[in-house]
């Protein structure tokens, strides 16, 4: 699975308990994006997860679950991300929920389909901030350190900046991408559009672009070029 999202520079993400119409999603679909996220921090349910998953399957854009609701483990995605928040002092979000859901599923899992997120969860005014408890007034250094732990002890394959909602400090991304050697850095909060879409793409191996889809199709479909165009300043 580390070879299917190796090459993603960009991503939708793709909330279920928001209105998308066919229009716009074949928009989205054909706009030259690597993936499909699904994902969102409330009212994500099996029904809606599974009528955005049938919408979605007319492409041929692989469709990843970031899985955050038990319940709403639908099959039939290529791909199942798997959440663990590290910086929160709540052990729900990083083992707890994830041990339930192997006591209640063992055997259904469809373990070589999943993929393990460090997440990071920086802005203290997003759901999943409140959602976590995540301890979002991190400096850069401690940042980093989190970061460390998931690449360097935990050996994720991916860490996830996540500002959802906000757009980010390029100076803790910049100081998280000198730290992290092996995960697959992803970028996601505030991308509205090309100029920011390039500054986390310099510095990122993926940046997601959520929220903007819901208020200005147009500007979320510039974030594409914005970021194949960007070449990585960091390797
Ligand atoms: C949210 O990281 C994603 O989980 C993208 O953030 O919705 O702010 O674009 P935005």
């Amino acid at each position: 699975m580390r070879q299917l999202i190796q090459p993603w520079r960009h991503v939708f993400k793709l909330d279920p308990d928001r209105e998308l119409g066919d229009g716009e999603l074949d928009e989205i679909c054909r706009s030259g994006t690597d993936a499909i996220l699904v994902g969102g921090s409330s009212g994500i349910t099996y029904d809606n997860t599974t009528k955005l998953l049938s919408r979605l399957r007319r492409y041929e854009l692989p469709c990843a679950l970031e899985v955050s609701e038990l319940e709403a483990a639908v099959p039939g995605f290529d791909l199942y991300m798997i959440p663990m928040v590290l910086n929160t002092p709540h052990t729900d979000w990083i083992l707890g929920h994830h041990r339930k859901a192997i006591e209640r599923f063992g055997s259904l899992i469809p373990w070589e389909l999943l993929l393990t997120e460090g997440y990071i969860v920086l802005n203290e005014n997003s759901s999943v901030a409140r959602l976590t408890g995540a301890d979002t007034g991190l400096s850069r250094r401690a940042a980093a350190a989190y970061a460390e732990i998931a690449d360097k002890l935990m050996h994720l394959p991916v860490v996830y900046l996540e500002y959802s909602g906000m757009f980010g400090s390029m100076e803790v991304v910049r100081e998280v991408r000198e730290s992290v050697e092996h995960s697959q850095l992803f970028y996601g909060g505030g991308i509205t559009g090309e100029a920011e879409a390039e500054q986390a793409a310099a510095l990122c191996d993926t940046v997601v672009v959520g929220n903007i889809i819901y208020r200005d199709v147009q500007q979320a479909l510039l974030t594409v070029q914005a970021v194949k165009k960007t070449q990585k300043t960091y390797i």
